[in-house]
């Protein structure tokens, strides 16, 4: 199951019927049976259903989730549906059984799942979180807002949304930073992205200075020594009154050691992190005025030529394979697409962005750089002769 949804995090569930989500972005997690599912944009879950209801018809639905004054009106509050039918021969009830859903506005029921979620955590699928880290970060997730002249932007009180981490709200440069990083372009971006927060406040506060909404722009990134364990706090901030963000980061699956509201304790909350079987996603939400705290290994500088290998294989596996037509037609794309995604996707140039729309477009993104390790594989190659321009 994804939420495409642009800005909305769902609540879901199905009529008289459980659901047991098994995995998350892509990794196994400890079978966890729920009568619903929150599920925040960009997040993938696999979600087992058992058919073993009385053969009928029932309605699975979803609304959203929002804490935005029900005044504002900003986004569509009603349920939609779509009916799960048995096969077989009965007269179906009329209308179909609804489940019930957590109230819109449910923060508990937001955050029950992550609350719940643990890594499987078996022979075969150990869980790998780094015990200690080499690189700790604490970055803020903002909403922030520009003043315009007389007031005359849409955003709230006549300015303009704007949104950041550690207050810097990125600039996306013309050359893209892959290039400039790769060959050494100087004036792209600069690799001065702050660790802390540059000013520190109390972040979840009711009511915070207008001062505090102006970010700065830029185009900042951080450079991760190869194999590098990295810690990062993401800190929600009150400014703008606030929001969830699901946080999203490209290249790495990252442990979710800890998460909790208000404003993260560096004393006290690391001695209440999960470091034998946290959650593995590649985003997560951060609750509104509250923290997530995730690990990871930065061992990705550009697994190009690991996946040329496979992607190679597969085709030598194509030409002796006895295919039709059809088959070797889209297997082609496949690999044709798998090319491209290397080119676009695999390098050690990683975007880390809220996945919500809007915040992303009003620049809550950065950019993480891994560099080459000593293995050759471990180690970006050249851009493709043929690689198109933009
Ligand atoms: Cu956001």
């Amino acid at each position: 199951m994804i939420n495409a949804a642009l800005h909305e995090p769902f609540f879901f569930s199905i009529a008289k019927h459980k659901m047991t989500v098994v995995g998350t972005d892509g990794s196994y997690t400890k079978p966890l049976t729920q009568d619903y599912i929150t599920i925040f944009p960009g997040q993938t879950f696999d979600v087992l259903l058992e058919a073993n209801q009385r053969p009928d018809h029932y309605y699975m639905a979803a609304i959203a989730f929002s804490l935005a004054p029900a005044s504002r009106n900003i986004y569509d509050n009603t349920t939609t549906t779509a009916i799960v039918q048995y096969r077989g021969y009965y007269t179906p009830s009329s209308p179909p059984f609804l489940p019930h859903l957590p109230a819109y506005n449910d923060t508990n029921a937001s955050v029950q799942v992550m609350a719940s979620l643990r890594s499987l955590v078996d022979a075969e699928h150990p869980c790998n979180v780094p015990l200690s880290t080499s690189t700790k970060l604490i970055y803020t997730v903002s909403l922030n807002s520009y003043p315009c002249v007389n007031d005359s932007c849409e955003g709230p009180n006549g300015t303009r949304s704007a949104a950041s981490i550690n207050n810097i709200s990125f600039h996306t440069p013309t050359i893209d930073i892959l290039e400039a990083y790769y060959y050494n372009i100087s004036g792209v971006y600069e690799d001065n992205f702050p660790s802390v927060p540059p000013v520190v406040f109390d972040f979840t506060a009711d009511y915070l200075p207008l001062l505090y909404q102006l970010p700065s722009t830029g185009t900042k990134v951080r450079v991760l020594e190869y194999n590098s364990t990295v810690e990062i706090v993401f800190q929600g901030t009150n400014l703008v009154g606030g929001a969830i963000h699901p946080m999203h980061l490209h290249g790495h699956s990252f442990y979710v050691v800890g998460w909790g509201f208000g404003n993260f304790d560096e004393n006290r909350d690391p001695m209440r992190y999960n470091l034998v079987d946290p959650p593995h996603h590649n985003t997560i939400s951060v609750p509104k005025n509250g923290w997530v705290a995730i690990r990871f290994k930065a061992s990705n500088p550009g697994m190009l030529q690991a996946l040329m290998s496979s992607i190679k294989k597969k085709k030598n596996n194509l030409e002796t394979t006895n295919l039709h037509t059809k088959e070797i037609f889209f297997l082609n794309i496949t690999i044709k697409l798998g090319v491209m995604l290397c080119i676009f996707f695999i390098a050690g140039v990683w975007f880390m962005h809220c996945h919500i729309e809007d915040h992303l477009t009003w620049a809550m993104a950065t950019v993480f750089i891994v560099k080459n390790g000593k293995h050759p594989k471990a180690q970006m190659l050249p851009p493709p002769s043929d690689m198109p321009p933009c």
